[in-house]
């Protein structure tokens, strides 16, 4: 292998509790129900994909134009909370990780759903340190569609087989394994069974690449 896709939000950093407040805050508003099991269904899914979650509870349906209006107004909520992150969110497990796979030799990049991958990566110091950011703003389909990952390999300009993916959900794996991509996954990710290596730490990465 050449390349490693790196997954965002649960992989290099951890922004479930920020998107768990702005989804809170958009369901109390609207009187859904809201808790963290649904929440934890929406790791790896779109904004639209998620909004659509979290409306699974509404009494009454909503229109299209109101739907964008509640993105807009969870994502302006998440987009205030993310301020708080700075590169002391970034762990050093994972910071010496990348720096050794990248000594390594390998190339290293993101393939994220996320449409704020640009200000996640610019408030963890990371803004310039991949080879390619293959994100949300890039696709057409959402995880566990493979589009986002693909993407990522034409951006390095390599085969899906000399790249692995590593994810913390589920729909990643899948998404990696419709790609013809090879996965590590953390998490409740290692238990997917088209995983090719379930890592309990983030760390293992180096034993598998190196
Ligand atoms: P945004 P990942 C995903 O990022 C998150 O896991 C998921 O919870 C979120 O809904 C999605 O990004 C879209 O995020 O609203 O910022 O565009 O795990 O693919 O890095
Ligand atoms: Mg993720």
């Amino acid at each position: 292998m050449k390349a490693v896709i790196f997954d965002l939000d649960g992989v290099i950093c951890f922004t479930d509790k920020y998107h768990y407040q702005a989804w809170k805050a958009l369901a109390d508003r609207l009187g859904i129900y809201f808790d963290e099991q649904i929440n934890n269904r929406l790791r790896g899914v779109s904004r639209m994909a998620s909004l659509d979650i979290v409306l699974e509870r509404a009494q009454q349906s909503y229109t299209q134009e109101e739907k964008d209006a509640f993105a807009a107004e969870k994502n302006a909520t998440y987009v205030e909370l993310l301020q708080q992150m700075s590169p002391a969110d970034l762990s050093d497990e994972v910071k010496e990780t990348l720096d050794t796979l990248r000594e390594g030799g390998y190339r290293l990049a993101i393939g994220s759903s996320s449409r704020n991958t640009k200000l996640i990566l610019s408030r963890l110091g990371l803004s310039d340190y991949f080879d390619a950011i293959s994100d949300g703003t890039n696709i057409t389909r959402s995880k566990p569609d493979p589009e986002v990952f693909l993407m990522a390999a034409e951006m390095l300009s390599l085969p899906p087989e000399e790249c692995l993916v590593v994810e913390d959900a589920k729909a990643g794996i899948e998404a990696a394994h419709a790609g013809g991509f090879r996965s590590a996954g953390v998490g409740e990710a290692s238990e997917h069974p088209d995983c090719t290596y379930p890592i309990a730490h983030f760390s293992d990465l180096k034993t598998i690449l190196l």
